[in-house]
């Protein structure tokens, strides 16, 4: 018995009986972003991004990621991004076509053509809705037919959080024990909240200095605080399930807070700091805080980057864009 240890052998797995040569001239998909209430962060299997514990996601409406897959015999990959080409030997380019590699039929290349609507430095990690795109225009183009979870199993292997980007709405990635990942996938959750707001708050367009891979990596490496992130996140997601299942805004709020305030201070405490705040971010915090002493229901998420997301509900929308006159809402 051969076991499944590398994303070659989870991929041969799950296309086992699948056409393996394109049933059509092109795919084309369209993934939402997703912004996390209970966080991905560190992996128990770097190899297939298998993650040390579960995550709860809402995705960002149009926001997203457009692809377009195609065969090609030129024998090489070719990916545009909001249609400018881009070079082969670019890190992003790189990554896109070893993950090619994995389907890639004999002597083919791909033209990937994706176009992206999240307004760039938002930090909203492009990474998610990018794979999920790609495997849900792959599934098409060769005519799969791949059930979600094997969608999100194939999106995974491209990057963790993308396993979620296969929905709309609510998902959830369930982490998993199995050392070959499958069960290991997200789902959607069937909880319709349509007063739901995000605001996307912009403080600084600079590229991160560290990866959230990397980051991950190095907070669970040398964190002595990360050993409490799977207790927390097990809490967290209990929470977050009451809450949605009561539509209980406030404890759906305080809880995603919580847990991105908690992985922030797992980040905190590794050797050497990882601090993703500036000072802006921290600014931020004060004045939601303040404003939600004074009465205002308003909460925020932060992912591994300086930008805030503020968490409201629809009736809020005037007070949002009073206090912060910059903030892109998103209905999700
Ligand atoms: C999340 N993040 O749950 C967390 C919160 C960042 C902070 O998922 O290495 O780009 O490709 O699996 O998916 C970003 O991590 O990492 C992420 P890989 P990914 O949204």
């Amino acid at each position: 018995l051969n076991p499944i240890s590398t994303k070659a052998d989870v991929v041969h797995h799950l296309l086992a009986d699948r056409p393996r040569t394109p049933a059509r001239a092109t795919g084309h998909a369209f993934a939402p972003a997703n912004i996390a209430l209970c966080k991905y962060w560190g992996k128990r299997n770097a190899t297939l991004n298998l993650p040390t514990n579960s995550s709860l996601s809402l995705s960002l409406g149009n926001l997203g990621a457009h692809t377009e897959v195609q065969g090609n015999d030129i024998g090489h990959d070719r990916i545009w991004l909001n249609d400018a080409p881009l070079a082969a030997d670019t890190p992003f380019a790189q990554r896109l076509t070893a993950y090619l590699d994995l389907i890639r039929p004999p002597d083919t290349g791909f033209d990937v053509r994706t176009v992206s609507t999240i307004p760039i430095a938002a930090g909203l990690a492009s990474s998610a809705s990018g794979y999920a795109a790609l495997v849900l225009a792959l599934n098409q183009l060769f005519d799969w037919q791949l059930p979600p979870r094997h969608l999100s199993i194939l999106a995974r292997l491209g990057s963790g959080s993308a396993s979620r980007s296969i929905y709309r709405g609510f998902a959830e990635w369930h982490a998993g024990t199995a050392a070959d990942g499958m069960d290991s996938y997200a789902e959607a959750l069937d909880i319709d909240w349509p007063d739901l707001r995000f605001g996307l708050l912009e403080l600084s367009t600079a590229e991160k200095p560290v990866s959230s891979r990397a980051g991950m990596q190095h907070t669970l490496e040398t964190s002595t605080l990360y050993q409490s992130w799977p207790t927390q996140t097990r809490a967290d997601l209990a929470n977050l399930h009451a809450a949605l299942n009561q539509r209980d805004f406030e404890q759906l709020g305080q809880t995603a807070e919580t847990n991105a305030l908690a992985m922030h201070a797992t980040m905190h405490a590794a050797r050497p700091a990882l601090c993703y705040w500036l000072p802006e971010s921290l600014a931020t915090m004060h004045k939601i805080w303040n404003l939600r002493a004074k009465g205002l229901p308003l909460y925020f998420t932060m992912d591994a980057g300086p930008n805030i997301k503020l968490l409201f509900l629809k009736e809020s929308t005037p007070a949002i864009q009073t206090h912060f006159p910059t903030t892109r809402i998103i209905k999700p």
